[in-house]
C-alpha cells in the first residue's frame, strides 16, 4: 500500500550543515532502491520530512530516521495512505530553504521534488509543505529539553510513612492519586478511584451488576470514600470523585445523599469535586441537567472526566460547562510526538480559556509529556510519573527538580 509520513525535527545541536549533503546523498541510494520518495526541507533549525513509497518500505526507513541523534524532538505530523504517488521523483532531495527566495522556494520544491503527479492543490501533504515553507506554526514549535534533564523527588517530610486505612468493603475498595502543579509544588486534589476486590476495573464492576442496582451502589459507595477520606486527614483538600453520570440521573435525591455524607464526615461541598465521563450524559438528559444545577447551587464543582474519548463531548459543552476538564490519557500519551495530538490539546486549551474551564491532563507517564503540556499552557497533571495511585493510603508525591548541569 502506498503510504506517506510527515514529520518535523530539530537538528541536534552537534551537526555541523555542511554535513546535511552528505546525509542527502547516503538517503537518496537507499531510498531510491526501495522505490521511496524523500523531500527533505531545512529552515537552519528545523527539518520537515516528507516520505512516500510502499508502506513497509515507508515504516523502516521512518523507524530508522527516529532513532537517529543528528534531530530531536520530531513530531509526526501526517500518516496517511494514496491510491497513487503524489510525488513522482524517488530518491532524495533535500532543499535549505535560506538558499531560496521565500516567494518561489515552494515552487522550487515542487518542481525539483516532484513529478507533479497526484499533487491538487488541496492535498494535505502539500498544505504541510506550504505551512513549513512560510512558517506559520511556528509558534506552536515547542523545543523540549530531554526527559533525564527532571528528576523526580519525593519530599523527606512527605515521605513519611501514611498510614493505610481499611478497606471501604468486601466488594471494593478505593485508590487515591493526586492531582498536583508540578512547579508549585502544590497538590491541587486528590481523587479517589473505586478498586473493585476482584481485580476488575470499577467500570467493568458497575457495568456487571443488575440495572436496579447498579447506579444505588455506585452513589453509596461515595459514602465510603468520605468517610476514607476523613480517616486519611485530607482536611481542607480537594477531593475528587467518580459518578456515572446515570446515578446522578436516576438515584432519587442523589445529590441529598452525596450532601448528606459530606457533612456527616466533616467536610463541605465547596472542597468536593464530581467527575463524570462524557458517556452516557446524553441518555436522560433533563435529569441530568436537572442533578447539575443541584449539585453546582451546593457548592460541588464539576469536571469531565476522560475528555476527547467519549461520544457526546463537544455537544455536551454547548449545553453546560463544566468547572473542570480532564484530557483522556490516549490523548496524553506520547503527546509529545504526535502533531495531530498536538493540535487537538491546543484546540482544547482554547476553547477551555474562551468558557474559564480548567485544563488537567491525565495518565501522564513520560517527563516529555509533562514538558511538552507545560510548555502549551497546562499547570495540572495527574499520572504515575508524579504519583503512583495508591490503595486505601494518601500516596506520595515525587516533585520535578531540574538537574544542573542541563
Ligand atoms: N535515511 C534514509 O535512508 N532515507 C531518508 O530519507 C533519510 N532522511 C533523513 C532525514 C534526517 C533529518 C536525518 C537526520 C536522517 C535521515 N536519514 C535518512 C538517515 C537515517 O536516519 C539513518 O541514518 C539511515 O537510515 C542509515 O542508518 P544506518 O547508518 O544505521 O544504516
Amino acid at each position: 500500500m502506498l503510504s506517506t509520513i510527515i514529520y518535523r525535527s530539530h537538528i541536534s545541536d552537534d551537526v555541523a550543515y555542511k554535513t546535511l549533503g552528505k546525509l542527502a546523498e547516503q538517503a537518496n541510494q537507499v531510498n531510491e532502491s526501495h522505490s521511496v520518495t524523500g523531500i527533505l526541507l531545512f529552515n537552519g533549525t528545523h527539518f520537515f520530512q516528507v516520505l512516500e513509497g510502499p508502506e513497509d518500505a515507508v515504516t523502516a526507513i521512518y523507524e530508522e530516521i527516529c532513532n537517529d541523534p543528528r534531530h530531536h524532538n520530531l513530531v509526526e505530523l501526517m500518516r496517511d495512505y494514496a491510491p497513487a504517488r503524489r510525488f513522482g521523483n524517488v530518491g532524495m532531495e533535500l532543499f535549505d530553504l535560506r538558499e531560496y527566495d521565500p516567494e518561489n522556494v515552494l515552487q522550487a520544491v515542487l518542481d525539483k521534488g516532484t513529478s507533479k503527479y497526484q499533487l491538487t492543490y488541496d492535498d494535505r501533504a502539500l498544505q504541510f509543505l506550504r505551512v513549513f515553507v512560510d512558517a506559520t506554526e511556528r509558534e506552536n514549535y515547542f523545543e523540549i529539553p530531554p526527559g533525564d534533564s527532571w528528576e523526580f523527588v519525593v519530599d523527606r517530610e512527605e515521605a513519611l510513612p501514611r498510614e493505610a486505612v481499611p478497606s471501604a468493603t468486601a466488594d471494593y475498595s478505593f485508590a487515591f492519586q493526586p492531582i498536583i502543579d508540578p512547579l508549585s509544588r502544590q497538590i491541587v486534589s486528590l481523587e479517589a478511584v473505586m478498586r473493585p476486590t476482584s481485580g476488575m476495573s470499577a467500570a467493568d464492576y458497575l457495568a456487571g451488576l443488575p440495572r436496579s442496582e447498579r447506579y444505588s451502589v455506585d452513589l453509596k459507595s461515595k459514602q465510603h470514600v468520605f468517610a476514607m477520606a476523613k480517616q486519611l486527614g485530607i482536611n481542607g483538600l480537594t477531593l475528587s470523585i467518580n459518578l456515572l453520570p446515570m446515578s446522578l440521573a436516576i438515584v432519587p435525591d442523589a445529590v441529598d445523599f452525596l450532601l448528606e455524607a459530606i457533612h456527616a464526615n466533616g467536610l463541605v461541598p465547596e472542597q468536593i469535586v464530581v467527575e463524570v465521563t462524557e458517556n452516557g450524559t446524553v441518555f436522560r438528559a433533563d435529569e441530568f441537567e436537572a442533578a447539575i444545577k443541584k449539585l453546582k447551587a451546593s457548592g460541588i464543582s464539576l469536571a469531565i472526566d476522560g475528555f476527547g474519548a467519549g461520544s457526546a463531548g463537544l455537544v455536551l459543552l454547548t449545553q453546560f460547562q463544566p468547572d473542570k476538564i480532564k484530557i483522556d490519557r490516549n490523548i496524553i500519551a506520547d503527546v509529545h510526538k504526535s502533531g495531530p495530538k498536538q493540535a487537538i490539546v491546543q484546540a482544547i486549551l482554547k476553547f477551555c480559556s474562551s468558557l474559564q474551564i480548567a485544563v488537567i491532563a491525565e495518565g501522564v507517564n513520560k517527563p516529555e509529556e509533562w514538558m511538552w503540556l507545560e510548555s502549551a499552557g497546562i499547570c495540572n497533571f495527574q499520572g504515575a510519573l508524579f504519583a503512583p495511585s495508591t490503595l486505601n493510603a494518601f500516596p506520595v508525591v515525587a516533585w520535578p527538580e531540574k538537574l544542573e548541569n542541563d
